[in-house]
């Protein structure tokens, strides 16, 4: 049964201090201010835009009271009280972010690259090594997608899991003490009728993690009421099924009221207490929660609230309701109260001004720079009173962003342009010194910048004996694997039918029965969570491999894989890493959903991870062994016909590393370059023997890693030779082949060498239809590419290579 825990009559009957009471009520009434004062930054247009967690701050105050060091939380936008009362957010950190200060030291979550009330802190010191998890109170970085915070809470929590149960971690001492770290989540109300909730919430109960899931219901979202969320109006009522009991596992639930301060805090000490030592989820589902200010700057809640709603969530503001408690339990006089509500209000403002003098004066000190350097600049220019009218207008910019002061010079400078070089020379370097600034300011950390970055791995060449065995590749797959686990403590793999048979292809074949199941681990069919599960794990020192069993179900995934695993270095300015590793197998597959090549749209949506495409198993497992010596979370694309392939045994299976981002000359030839990979290889190498035989000499590059991407511009050197080019691929017109075009004719300046016009061949717009002929009739096959190259070769020597 749901228990309710309720507190009557405001009778005081726990004995928190009264230090303690006025402690909560200070933080309280700052947070409050907080979210008042935030809310005017926006509408006198000193920030963009603001959404606050005003109505939620009595229930975060008391579940932070039972959040420890070590502990992780993975929540939502509403949460600064939460913050606040963990001592890892300052009012004056708060209020940076909402300015978008990007100074880490004034923004720690994010430098200023999120949006107000995204929270996070800092896992990383500043040179990418881990800070000691144990010795502070860890919040993972959030994102905007409504319940997008779900998957990685239970990684967050499995990641206990793994601690408490795998012996080969106990000396990690820095992440965990046996496992006894809760993940705390939050979430709105109406965010709970997402998939992400509920597959995360069974993946929870079904794992048995110490995991508490908050839900502050304030009966709306945005302008929509319960009643058209969820079943009954209520998550907790619908979700009464997964109530343990004495025969069967599950969560323990609690429904608590978010203005009773007494119920809050034994619902949070319960919770934690369950969580903890029994490693049991829990569900606290926080109601009658308020917001007091609606939901953000973007509207009023009047336009859709009752007039006896509004009138109920003045009454029952959680803050005008701890106020009462306290009087009516003789903590404090009313007087008392009122000094501490002003002395608050008088505490959020000066720091709030605090932050906005430091936002303000940085740019305020870039503008005068800038305003003083244009203005001699127009001195000696012939457009004198252009340039010094430039100047004027951008020294009178009232609020001024740095777009102001980059923008004006920027168009001083296009005055000037026929101007002698020496007259704008100064304001030239200036501006180029900023740039610099503002490319680190706003585009530093989409990949690893520290010691551990994959592009500082090393190449170490791959060894056979003479009498090296052919076996099937998945037995190469098998053999590094089992190194790797072996070798690594951290190292664990799930996935879906990837514990007991060892995968669907069995390169896990054998590995459980060796290591145990809590390192290769069959999970459930719910690929959000898998890679949830993956990004918790990583975030707290793991190096899982989370496995995605076919490549056209990654779309399940992929919000998360684009929203939080790619953006997670960048968005926390390298304050925290993920390194986790994806593993999946496509390419060559057969029929609308076994494609396996949508490869253009995982390029574009995973900027921030790496994209490795092996033509091989021999070629993969070097990419793992890479990997595993860096930091950087990757997608390792196998090829779904390769695992029954023979390679020979590699005799170094445990050192050899390929390096990203070098492609390699798999067959040399003269007269055009093929650029391809993965699967495209094997058919590649047959259309060149065809080719043979009608005089065409064709080299292949297998790039190998489409992100990184040939990072010493190695094909233009082969273009050179040939000047020729094709890109060839499995996935849509315009897809991967596209990109590789863009990258090696105008980033590798490739035009310049050609002769013939570059091409691209793909496979149909369409999916590919079922079977052999579904897939000779859509996807490039040995055929397409003779006719494709002989008809370039065709163009540039029509009487050597006559039209066929
Ligand atoms: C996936 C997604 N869809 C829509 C939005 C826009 N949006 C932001 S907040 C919100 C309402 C969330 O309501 P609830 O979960 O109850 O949280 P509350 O804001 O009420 O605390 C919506 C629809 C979003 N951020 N993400
Ligand atoms: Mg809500």
């Amino acid at each position: 049964m749901t228990k309710v825990a309720t507190f009557s009559k405001n009778k005081r009957k726990k004995t928190l201090s009264k230090q303690q009471l006025l402690s909560d009520y200070r933080l309280a009434m700052e947070s409050r201010h907080a979210s008042l004062m935030g809310r005017k930054e926006v509408f006198m247009g000193k920030a963009k835009f603001g959404i606050f967690g005003d109505g939620k701050e009595l229930a975060q105050i008391a579940m932070a009271r039972h959040f420890q060091d070590g502990d992780f939380r993975a929540g939502y936008y509403r949460d600064q009280t939460f913050m606040f009362a963990i001592g890892q957010l300052t009012i004056r950190e708060y209020f940076a972010q909402l300015y978008a200060h990007t100074s880490v030291e004034a923004d720690p979550a994010s430098g200023g690259r999120l949006m107000n009330g995204h929270f996070a802190t800092r896992s990383l010191n500043d040179d990418g090594t881990w800070k000691n998890l144990m010795e502070m109170k860890n919040s993972s970085a959030d994102i905007s997608p409504t319940a997008g915070q779900m998957p990685k809470l239970l990684g967050l929590a499995y990641a206990s899991k793994l601690y408490r149960d795998n012996e080969g971690l106990k000396s990690m001492t820095q992440f965990s003490n046996n496992g006894n770290e809760v993940a705390w989540g939050t979430i709105g109300n109406a965010s709970t009728s997402e998939g992400m909730f509920f597959e995360a919430v069974n993946a929870a109960g079904v794992l048995q993690v110490p995991m508490v899931i908050s839900i502050w219901d304030d009966g709306y979202g945005i302008s929509v009421p319960n009643e058209y969320h969820t079943t009954k109006g209520s998550i907790s009522e619908i979700l009464k099924g997964l109530q343990r009991n004495d025969d069967e596992k599950g969560y323990e639930i609690f429904v608590v009221k978010g203005w009773d301060y007494e119920a809050l805090d034994r619902a949070y000490e319960n919770a934690a207490r369950i969580a903890r030592e029994e490693h049991v989820p829990v569900m606290v589902h926080v109601v009658e929660v308020t917001q007091p200010q609606g939901h953000s700057t973007s509207g009023s809640h009047e336009r859709y609230k009752s007039k006896e709603r509004l009138e109920w969530e003045k009454e029952f503001d959680c803050l005008d309701q701890f106020r009462k408690y306290l009087l009516e339990n003789g903590v404090a006089t009313a007087e008392e109260l009122d000094q501490i509500g002003q002395e608050a209000k008088a505490y959020a403002k000066k720091e709030k001004d605090a932050a906005w003098q430091a936002f303000s004066n940085d740019i305020k000190n870039e503008l005068k720079e800038a305003v003083d350097l244009i203005k001699s600049a127009g001195a000696k220019s012939q457009h004198k009173q252009v340039v010094e009218s430039i100047a004027e207008e951008l020294s009178k910019t009232l609020n001024p962003i740095r777009k102001d002061v980059i923008s004006s010079v920027r168009r001083a400078l296009w005055v000037m342009r026929t101007d002698a070089e020496d007259v704008k020379a100064d304001l030239k370097s200036w501006y180029e010194i900023q740039q610099e600034l503002n490319e680190d300011r706003y585009s530093s950390h989409l990949y690893s910048q520290s010691e551990f970055s994959s592009a500082k791995v090393k190449a170490v060449a791959v060894e056979f004996d003479e009498e090296a065995p052919l076996v099937d590749g998945r037995e190469v797959l098998q053999a590094c694997f089992d190194n790797l686990l072996e070798t690594d403590p951290r190292f664990l793999a799930f996935g879906e039918d990837v514990g007991k048979i060892g995968d669907v292809n069995q390169a896990f074949a054998g590995l459980q029965a060796k290591y145990g199941e809590s390192r290769v681990t069959d999970t459930s069919i719910r690929e959000v969570t898998i890679i949830g599960q993956g990004i918790g794990a990583a975030l707290r020192g793991l190096r899982p491999m989370a496995e995605i069993q076919y490549l056209d179900y990654i779309h399940y995934a992929l919000m998360t894989l684009s929203d939080d695993l790619a953006s997670l270095h960048y968005r926390t300015k390298g304050g925290q890493k993920a390194p986790l590793i994806v593993r999946t197998r496509g390419h060559r597959l057969e029929g609308v959903w076994h494609a396996g090549s949508p490869i253009g749209m995982l390029l574009h949506s995973l900027r921030g991870m790496l994209l490795c495409v092996p033509r091989n198993m021999t070629q993969a497992a070097g990419m793992y062994n890479t990997l595993m010596q860096s930091d950087e979370p990757a997608l390792v694309i196998e090829c779904l016909n390769g695992y029954r392939l023979k390679e020979k045994m590699p005799a170094n299976i445990g050192e050899y590393k390929v390096a990203l981002g070098q492609p390699e000359i798999i067959r040399e030839g003269d007269d055009i370059t093929v650029v391809t990979y993965g699967s495209m290889c094997r058919i590649m190498e047959e259309a060149a023997v065809e080719l043979a035989q009608m005089g065409i000499d064709i080299e292949i590059i297998d790039v190998q890693t489409l992100l990184p991407f040939d990072v010493d511009h190695s094909i233009v050197e082969s273009i050179k030779k040939t000047n020729r080019v094709l890109f060839a691929d499995e996935d849509v017109p315009g897809g991967a082949s596209a990109y590789m075009m863009q990258q090696v004719v105008e980033e590798q300046k490739a035009y310049y060498h050609l002769d013939a016009e570059p091409a691209t061949l793909a496979a149909n717009a369409h999916r590919p239809a079922y079977s052999s002929d579904g897939d000779y009739f859509s996807k490039p096959s040995v055929d397409d590419v003779v006719e494709k190259v002989y008809g370039i070769m065709h163009e540039s020597n029509p009487d050597k290579f006559p039209a066929i």
